[in-house]
């Protein structure tokens, strides 16, 4: 009798063990947050073994009422993940309000999430409060920072000139200040390389989108000014970045840094001495685009502050024109001089793509002809998705927004010759590079165009997510399809939730998101949850850091753990294009009308 009890025990425990592992291998994953009335929406089975024609419903949340049921759709296994995935489309579910979806059988549930008008406008916010947690040189009071509150951290007016940033007015071991700015990352440091285009990004979600973003409050300091906050935080950097230029010959120092990175400490506990160092070309020329986008922007609000930055943007083109060679080797660099610099490198050797983009501005904000010459239109059918290294695309989306209006591809008539070939040129780059990613989107199993190169998955693959999704927004506003926005509403629920790990990639945003991302203030204070609002930046089998992972595959290999640098770190680059999108999704369906979007 006691043998046979205890086979029975065995039995149940393994039928139980069973099911776990059935749930853990069947799971939906969706967008954490939810989506607005009007959005497409869709939810993944992943591991799916069934058919794949299950039956699942979506409850509404506050009185577990049925309210739309559906079966799900096997699209085929997402390589990246080696997954099967069926999914589920409930877009014709509109009525605002709290829901979760259950499979039939109800051992499949998911994150409770919402349809709502307002749905991103709370993480627009705090993606882009995550850069007024990052500031430099200032302490957070708790009045804006709350729980995250912290002293001041690198006051940065005593930095050292490094041997390899010696000018004649500027002798080694020279003090110059240069304070403000934000950190990059997870680190300390301030690097111009990655200033570039995440600046360039918030200020282009102000240009395209800016009823919104005008309107758009955010807790920090400035808040309440007439100046709209999005412009106040970027202001923060770009004041920081003017700080980097030495008057003497307009070259731009590529970053500012202590040789090290420091340990797991606030900021103002790191005390060790910070350097500028070398001046770059690639450092002149994102300086210069940025600067010359500046001086578009900032004219109506501060129109000296706007001068100034164009006449640092002009400077900055002039060194860089006279000195094309001049690129960051930090191994080279640390062959000649000490303090040896270890932190991040943002090396680039090709910068014709940084040409063309500063040609570009400088070209749109001042009509010149002599950047208008210096562009090589034909170049820009060469641009990629914009990334820290390869910045070509963004000379597309300025120039698409500045010539050709809203809707009309075809571009304006009243162009002169060069400026239609300009908008010629701009609006087939971006329908090209969204056109490959709208495709994507449509044949992928997972129903997003992550994974269209196998170079999506690289450190930082999050933010290749969002930028897809700035290309794909570009399309929707050079043609006013709806397909566009919906491929890029795809991949705002990929980093929000709807991918193979589960995770909502954004701290303090859905069922399960980051609790231990590599960022030293959220790791060093004693504070349990993170700083809220940062994209980490998201699976990639490169494994740099050497630590554990629960899989080799790319978009599986991520790990909420301190130790993942490489999967888990938030960076500026990452956070800007998911303000750019979350605000551009919540603006774009705030003014549409239900008609224009209909089915
Ligand atoms: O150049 C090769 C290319 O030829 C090859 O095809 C490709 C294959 O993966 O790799 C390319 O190099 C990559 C490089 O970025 C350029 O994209 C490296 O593998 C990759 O490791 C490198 O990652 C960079 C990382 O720093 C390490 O340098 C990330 O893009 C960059 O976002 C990250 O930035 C760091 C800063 O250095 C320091 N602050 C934190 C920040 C975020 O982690
Ligand atoms: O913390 C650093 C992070 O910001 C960088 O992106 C990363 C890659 O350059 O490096 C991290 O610092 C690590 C260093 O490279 C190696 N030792 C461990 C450091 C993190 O604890």
């Amino acid at each position: 009798m006691k043998w046979f009890a205890c086979c029975f025990c065995l039995i149940l425990l393994l039928l139980l063990c069973l099911s776990c592992s059935r749930k853990q291998v069947e799971t939906i994953h969706m967008n954490q947050i939810g989506f607005h009335p009007l959005a497409e929406k869709t939810a993944i089975v992943t591991g799916w073994e069934k058919s794949g024609d299950g039956i699942f419903r979506v409850i509404d949340n506050e009185n577990d009422r049925v309210v739309w049921s559906g079966r799900a759709a096997v699209t085929g296994t997402w390589t990246w993940g080696r997954t099967r995935v069926s999914v589920i489309d409930f877009t014709e579910l509109k009525p605002p309000g709290s829901y979760r979806i259950e499979s039939d059988d109800g051992h499949l549930v998911s994150p409770v999430f919402a349809i709502r008008d307002t749905v991103y406008a709370a993480l627009t916010q705090a993606a882009l409060r995550a850069f007024y947690y990052n500031r430099a040189s200032t302490p957070l009071e708790p009045e804006h920072a709350g729980r995250w509150s912290r002293p001041a951290g690198h006051p940065d007016t005593l930095v050292l000139i490094h041997p390899s940033a010696v000018s004649p007015d500027r002798p080694e071991g020279m003090n110059i200040s240069s304070p403000g700015g934000w950190y990059d990352a997870g680190d300390y440091n301030k690097y111009i390389v990655n200033s570039g285009i995440s600046t360039y990004t918030l200020l282009a979600a102000f240009e395209h989108f800016s009823d919104f973003f005008r309107e758009l409050s955010v807790g920090i300091p400035e808040s309440g000014r007439r100046m709209p906050d999005i412009l106040s935080e970027a202001r923060w950097n770009l004041d920081w970045m003017l700080t980097m230029q030495d008057p003497g010959d307009g070259g731009v120092y590529h970053k500012l840094t202590s040789p090290q990175f420091s340990g797991v400490v606030m900021p103002h506990e790191d005390t060790d001495p910070r350097y500028v160092v070398q001046k770059s070309i690639a450092a002149a020329l994102n300086f210069a685009a940025v600067m010359a986008v500046a001086a578009r922007v900032y004219k109506p609000y501060d129109p000296g502050f706007a001068a100034a930055c164009l006449s640092a943007s002009r400077a900055a083109w002039e060194w860089a024109v006279a000195h094309p060679k001049v690129y960051y080797r930090q191994e080279k660099m640390n062959e000649r001089h000490r303090p040896a610099i270890a932190t991040g490198e943002y090396g680039d050797t090709d910068v014709t793509d940084e040409y063309d983009w500063a040609a570009t501005e400088l070209y749109l904000a001042t009509g010149s002809t002599e950047y208008r010459d210096a562009l090589d239109v034909k170049r820009l059918a060469g641009s990629v998705v914009p990334n820290w290294r390869d910045v070509r695309a963004l000379a597309c989306i300025s120039a698409a927004h500045h010539l050709v209006p809203y809707g009309l591809a075809a571009g304006r008539s009243d162009l002169a010759p060069v400026d239609r070939l300009l908008a010629e040129a701009s609006a087939q780059c971006l329908l090209s590079l969204s056109g490959a990613l709208r495709d994507e989107y449509r044949t992928s199993p997972l129903r997003v165009s992550m994974g269209h190169d196998r170079r999506d998955f690289v450190w930082g693959s999050n933010a290749v997510a969002m930028n897809h999704a700035i290309l794909l927004i570009q399309a929707w506003r050079l043609t006013g399809e709806r397909s566009w926005l919906d491929a890029a509403q795809a991949n705002l629920d990929y980093v929000l939730g709807r991918n193979p790990t589960g995770y909502s990639f954004v701290t303090g945003f859905g069922f399960q998101a980051p609790m231990f991302p590599h960022h030293r203030p959220s790791a060093a204070d004693d504070n349990p949850d993170p700083v809220p609002g940062f994209l980490v930046g998201g699976p990639q089998s490169g494994q740099q850091d050497g630590c554990a992972y629960p899989s080799n595959l790319p978009a599986l290999s991520y790990l909420d753990d301190w130790c993942s640098y490489s999967t888990n770190e938030v960076a500026i680059n990452w956070n800007a294009p998911l303000v750019y999108v979350a605000g551009a999704i919540q603006a774009i369906y705030g003014e549409l009308s239900p008609e224009a979007v209909a089915f």
